[in-house]
């Protein structure tokens, strides 16, 4: 069940506890992920081999697959499932690629051309989580934009399972990706690995893909030691569910499931117009979970969420601007007119008719999101992600008349006669 509280009688640092996650109140997790930066760096692949004993119970004899192996194990999976795959990676691929624009020359001051071109990350490492759950669609979700953007070399790391090998579905979307090896590696190690380099694992210049605690501590850790960026820190998942009166309590309930039963640390929050809806939900909630495989890890998770009730919709999307939720859903009849009030989110999903499920496997939108509340200051992934967009300009003898005693008294004022003379020397 879900504790319930009301909008109104909150004060604001209750709101503030009450949006707050994945902290990490006494650094524990911190100290295991130094530690484990601080081995990788030290003994390499030794250390990866060690970890994969250790963490994934297995005895590694080389540390990554290649085309062959990935090949056969792809080849395990069944046609129905190669078929959704399939669908999933035209469909991402089709919304991404509108993502890639070119913008116009602009000409600031007649013969002064300034304009911006897009350039590929050279080497991007990508981290497909395996731990108690398997996702492959992660896989699509960060390879199909590294395609597109033209990087030259995907480096991808997943744990391995207990066979040494990884699971035949991320191996069949390697083959869509046309990527042909994969780096049997997880956790925190794998980010190290990535960050530094080992003798099998090259070094990156950005890191991307979702993670527990550990992989999220190491990749904003990782990113202050060394010259290697990330994507940005995606923690435990999360939804936030506005309803109101003309919601289905049965699809808000599994819509809240469907975001529990990813992890323990996962969280679900409802944002209902009234008090009776959430009664509702509780109630359906109870009678959905007991049929879920996962039932013990959505308990959890439930457990470790809430429900407020507002006044209306428009303090409900107060509460969630605050919230900056990861995903957004909002099963209102009247969402059109809330949409221009969502000011923070990373991903949102309008009407009762569209599960963030979908987003997350297969319309086409990436479910590499913002969490715990950088949906305020960060964008989820996109081919961006995987671009630098570098400018560029060109003066002639017209532009420099224009621009050139500007520039000549603003290096002046900062003292700065070298700048000036770099300007004169040319307009002499
Ligand atoms: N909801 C997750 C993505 C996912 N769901 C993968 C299922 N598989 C984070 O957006
Ligand atoms: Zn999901």
């Amino acid at each position: 069940m879900l504790k319930t509280y009301t909008y109104e009688n909150l004060s604001t640092e209750e709101i503030e506890k009450l949006i707050l996650r994945n902290s990490d109140p006494n650094h524990s997790i911190q100290s295991t992920v130094n530690d484990i930066i601080d081995e990788v760096r030290i003994n390499g692949d030794t250390a990866l081999v060690n970890y994969a004993a250790k963490f994934d119970q297995v005895q590694l004899q080389k540390l990554y697959l290649d085309k062959a192996e990935i090949e056969e194990l792809a080849m395990s999976i069944g046609r129905e499932q190669q078929r959704a795959l399939e669908i999933a990676f035209q469909n991402i691929h089709k919304f991404h690629s509108s993502q890639l624009k070119r913008e116009r020359v602009v000409e600031t001051m007649p013969g002064v051309k300034c304009w911006r071109e897009v350039r590929p990350i050279e080497k991007v490492g990508l981290y497909i989580p395996g731990g108690s759950a398997v996702l492959p669609s992660t896989l699509l979700m960060l390879g199909v934009p590294a395609r597109i953007a033209g990087c030259k070399e995907i480096v991808v790391c997943s744990p391995p399972q207990k066979n040494g090998k990884i699971n035949g579905f991320v191996a069949y979307c390697l083959i869509l990706l046309k990527i042909e090896r994969i780096y049997l590696v997880g956790g925190a190690q794998a980010i190290a690995a990535m960050a530094f380099g080992t003798s099998s694992i090259p070094k990156v210049d950005k890191i991307f893909g979702p993670g527990n605690q550990f992989v999220t501590k190491a990749k904003s850790t990782i990113q202050s030691l060394t010259n290697v960026s990330i994507d940005m820190p995606a923690g435990p998942s999360e939804v936030l569910v506005i309803a109101d009166e003309t919601a289905n309590p049965a699809f808000v309930a599994a819509d809240l499931l469907a975001q529990a039963e990813h992890g323990e640390d996962s969280q679900a929050v409802l944002v209902a117009t009234n008090s009776d809806f959430v009664i509702q939900v509780n109630a359906e909630l109870e009678a959905q979970i007991s049929a879920l495989p996962r039932q013990d890890i959505a308990a959890k998770a439930i457990d470790n969420s809430y429900a407020v009730v507002t006044n209306d919709l428009r303090q409900a999307m107060q509460f969630s601007n605050r919230y900056a939720p990861e995903h957004l859903i909002l099963e209102t009849d009247a969402w059109q007119t809330i949409t221009s009030l969502i000011f923070n989110a990373g991903s949102v999903f309008l009407g009762h008719l569209t599960p963030e499920s979908a987003g997350d496997y297969a319309s086409g939108t990436n479910h590499t999101l913002p969490t715990s509340g950088y949906a305020r200051s960060y964008s989820g992934v996109s081919v961006d992600s995987f671009v630098k967009k570098i400018t560029f300009q060109s003066i002639n003898e017209e532009g420099l008349q224009h621009i050139g005693s500007t520039v000549e008294i603003l290096a002046e004022l900062e003292g700065l006669q070298a700048h000036k003379n770099a300007v004169s020397i040319r307009m002499k």
